[in-house]
């Protein structure tokens, strides 16, 4: 092994928060030796539970996650936070709040905070986020908290990385859980309401009880409900308790590890799509693709054949 990557990862696997932090820029901006890196980290990854925490804009995410934290520092577990900002890189009230709440925690190395804001990054944020989750594995991190908004696929794909996720819905919005994503009710495992301080949180309850009676998970699992007012402190330690719950059942007739197989299936699968392009590309090399569009798209040879030929039968 290299040595400066040896000593990287003695560092970081010794608790150094500022070597966790070269790891992670180095695996999230794709710097050279980043997948070298992940090789040497995997063997000492897969023993923090991870938690995907998703919700929609201003649902309270961060301030539970920040409660959460807290309470974990308290039953000593080191805590890794991943803040997966999709709409505004580190600038704008989202962010500052962050960082106020986070100076918090800043005496603490036993928090360590990361803001992702890459979308359009090399792979995809639903890939960085699960290599930045590697490495805070790998660095002995007990717990991870990955905060995401829930509005779109990507956020789908993040949040299912995790072993335990938990859907923020908040009263007060209307037809809220009718109109929060198919998709992000489906994998909730836990559902919070959140603001629980505000009128209305009983009908949020009954709207997801509605739903749920309509569809019967595959696994017989009934995500919970459990009511917090973040901003107080109220019902973290109830969520905690439900949290470990079903890490309990997880753990059970082999079900986590079911879970992770499903996982890494997709992620493969996602892998290989990529790797196999990316050799595409370079074999093809620079703007051939665009250039072979063009010939489909002027009807100068079909596309059919042309993937054939690039692909092989
Ligand atoms: N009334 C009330 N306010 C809350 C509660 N939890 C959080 N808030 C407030 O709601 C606002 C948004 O909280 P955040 O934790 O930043 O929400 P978020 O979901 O992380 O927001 P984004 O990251 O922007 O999507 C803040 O002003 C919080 O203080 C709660 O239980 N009750
Ligand atoms: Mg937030």
């Amino acid at each position: 092994m290299n040595s400066d990557r040896s000593s990287l990862i003695s560092a970081l696997r010794a608790g150094d928060s500022r070597a966790l932090a070269r790891a992670i820029s180095s695996v999230e901006n794709r710097h050279s030796g980043w997948s070298d890196l992940l090789k040497d980290l995997f063997p000492h990854s897969g023993r923090a539970r991870v938690l995907g925490l998703t919700g929609a804009p201003g649902s309270g995410k961060s301030t539970l996650v920040d409660q959460l934290a807290k309470l974990y520092r308290r039953q000593n577990c080191t805590v890794g936070i991943i803040a997966v900002d999709p709409t505004s890189p580190y600038t704008g009230g989202v962010i500052l709040g962050d960082r106020i709440r986070m100076q918090d925690h800043f005496a603490d190395p036993g928090i360590y905070i990361r803001s992702m804001a890459t979308r359009g990054s090399l792979g995809g944020l639903a890939r960085a986020t699960s290599d930045v989750t590697t490495v805070l594995d790998a660095s002995g991190r007990d717990v991870i908290l990955i905060e995401t908004v829930g509005v779109g696929q990507d956020e789908i794909d993040i949040v299912r990385l995790a072993d335990i996720t938990v859907v923020i819905l908040v009263p007060g919005m209307g037809d809220d859980v009718q109109t929060i994503k198919a998709g992000i009710m489906e994998i909730a495992d836990i559902f919070v309401i959140n603001k629980s301080d505000r009128e209305g949180a009983e009908r949020v309850e009954r709207e997801i009880r509605g739903l749920q009676s309509l569809a019967v998970r595959k696994d017989g699992w009934t995500p919970p409900i459990v009511k917090t007012v973040a901003s107080e402190g109220k019902g973290i330690e109830g969520l905690a308790d439900t949290i470990a719950g079903y890490d309990k059942y997880l753990q059970k007739e082999n079900r986590a590890l079911r879970k992770r197989v499903e996982n890494w299936q997709d992620r493969l699968v996602e892998m290989l799509r990529d790797a196999m392009l990316e050799k595409a590309r370079a074999r093809l090399g620079e703007g051939s693709i665009e250039r072979l569009a063009a010939e489909v798209a002027e009807h100068k040879r079909d596309p059919y054949s042309l993937i054939e030929e690039i692909a092989g039968k």
